[in-house]
């Protein structure tokens, strides 16, 4: 069966609804799809567990694991077909019995493959990949039938896991128009919403007209965001210097030698053992001399009241100097109001956490989406995110990434890193915020240049 067959075929059977339906990120949704309905008719249920071991098969691993409830039948179906063992993860673990999470037979160090029947924004798999990482079975893939596109994918691969979809929902819906079963009011009512809602896979190609940082200036209301993407094309670098070191003769080497190299002197002041008010005199005259700009990590994350206080006041003083500043959004849209009240004024912007670098981090999903909702209601300060990629079609929005190295891999305390390459053409990030890969090296200048060069690079094929 082709994947428009299996697409037609699913609507007949009333697995796609038209409606108002609450999805699990809390969204509401006017298109359902209830793959449940699969387990009445048994030669569709093949078909779609074949079409799925097609996509996989050639992959590397030794035993399936289903998400519960709807994906177990298809694993089921692949199990038993292509002779696998398989394992079943309960969705509520026993208090009585053998309280196990993972059912079956298994061994440490098995290569797991995940089946799902459809991926929104990667919750699920999540929730059973966890018990069996803690298990020590290793996963590396993911397969599921229809990708949502909501941010699934990406949530994913930020974490280290691969998504194979048998189809997106964009090609879904233009196969229920192309053969009549919806017309062209519903796919655009639909497609409105999924526009509004969807979080598509990065183009290999950037084709968005406002594509190069200088064009993407011109969208940008606040003044550091224009003078950021200027200053990156005019210097030809997208490259931020995580310098995490803990004295002020050691930050004031970093911001002079490796100034020509980075966009964006990035700092944790209060790690600095001998701060004092000179440092930042010599660090603005180093940044005027160099041409960047400052972004204190400072990860703000209380109240808006409370944040306004260690924004402006304290030893630091960080609205003084800091250009961009960063926040968590688990505290709610008021952090902002606070660090709006005292960042506005005085020119300044920020960048919402959402999404980290860390491995088990809880900034996917619902969180993610929230945070992105909250950056669209406050243009005028907030001017990007930090997380793995691109985010949203918004040009106007710039997105720091974290976690990068030339070689990939992580540390013992769950940093994971991809390549500048990775990062900016493939995950279509805006920059890169290098640490240890460059003041950790052996001639940080050196190397400080090589991530430019790498990261400039990447932009370059992304926007030719
Ligand atoms: O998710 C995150 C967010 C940030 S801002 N992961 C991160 O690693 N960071 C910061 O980026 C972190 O605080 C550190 O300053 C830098 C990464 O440093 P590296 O040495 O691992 O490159």
């Amino acid at each position: 069966m082709s994947r428009k067959d299996l697409i037609l075929k699913l609507y007949e059977v009333g697995g796609i609804k038209f409606g108002e339906f609450k999805l699990k990120t809390g969204s509401i949704s006017p298109i359902y799809i209830d793959l449940r309905v699969t387990i009445s008719y048994p030669e569709l249920l093949q078909e779609i567990a074949d079409i799925m071991w097609e996509k996989v098969h050639g992959l590397d691993f030794n035993i399936l694991c289903g998400v519960p409830y709807t994906a177990l039948p298809i694993a089921t179906a692949m199990s038993l077909k292509n002779k696998i063992p398989m394992v079943m993860r309960r969705k509520e673990v026993k208090d009585h019995g053998t309280k196990k999470s993972i059912e079956g037979v298994y061994k440490p160090g098995q290569k797991c493959l995940i089946v799902e029947d459809l991926v929104t924004s990667g919750s699920s798999v999540f929730e059973t990949i966890e018990p069996l990482v803690q298990l020590d079975l290793q996963v590396s893939d993911v397969v599921v039938l229809l990708d949502r596109e909501q941010g699934g994918r990406r949530t994913l691969s930020s974490q280290g896991y691969n998504l194979h979809s048998i189809f997106t929902m964009t090609e879904l819906m233009d196969t229920l128009l192309d053969f009549g079963k919806i017309d062209k009011f519903k796919y655009e009512e639909i497609n409105k919403y999924l526009n509004a809602n969807q979080i598509k896979n990065p183009p290999m190609k950037n084709d968005n007209p406002h594509k190069t940082y200088t064009r993407r200036a011109d969208l940008c209301t606040n003044p550091i965001a224009k003078k950021l993407l200027n200053l990156m094309d005019k210097k030809q670098s997208n490259l931020a210097i995580a310098a995490d070191v803990t004295t002020k003769a050691e930050l004031i080497k970093i911001a002079d030698e490796i100034g020509p190299e980075i966009c964006v002197l990035k700092t944790h002041i209060d790690i600095i053992e001998d701060f004092d008010q000179s440092l930042i005199e010599q660090l603005q005259f180093l940044a005027n001399k160099h041409n960047f700009i400052f972004f204190e990590d400072r990860k703000f994350a209380d109240i808006g009241n409370t944040v306004k206080y260690q924004y402006e006041k304290g030893i630091y003083k960080i609205a003084d100097w800091a250009h961009i500043v960063n926040a968590h959004t688990v505290a709610g849209p008021g952090i902002i109001m606070g660090l709006k009240e005292v960042g506005l004024p005085r020119e300044r912007a920020l960048l919402l956490l959402a999404e980290m670098s860390s491995a088990g981090n809880l900034a996917y999903g619902s969180y993610t989406e929230k945070t992105l909702m909250m950056a669209a209601e406050n243009k005028d300060f907030v001017i990007g995110f930090i997380a793995m990629g691109k985010l949203t079609d918004d040009p106007g929005f710039i997105n720091f990434t974290p976690g990068v190295k030339l070689d990939k891999g992580g540390d013992t305390l769950g940093q994971q890193y991809n390549t500048p390459e990775k990062v900016i053409f493939e995950q279509g990030s805006d920059i890169i915020i290098v640490g240890r890969g460059i003041y950790q090296a052996e001639n940080p200048t050196e190397e400080a240049k090589k991530y430019r060069e790498a990261g400039w690079q990447a932009y370059k094929k992304r926007i030719s």
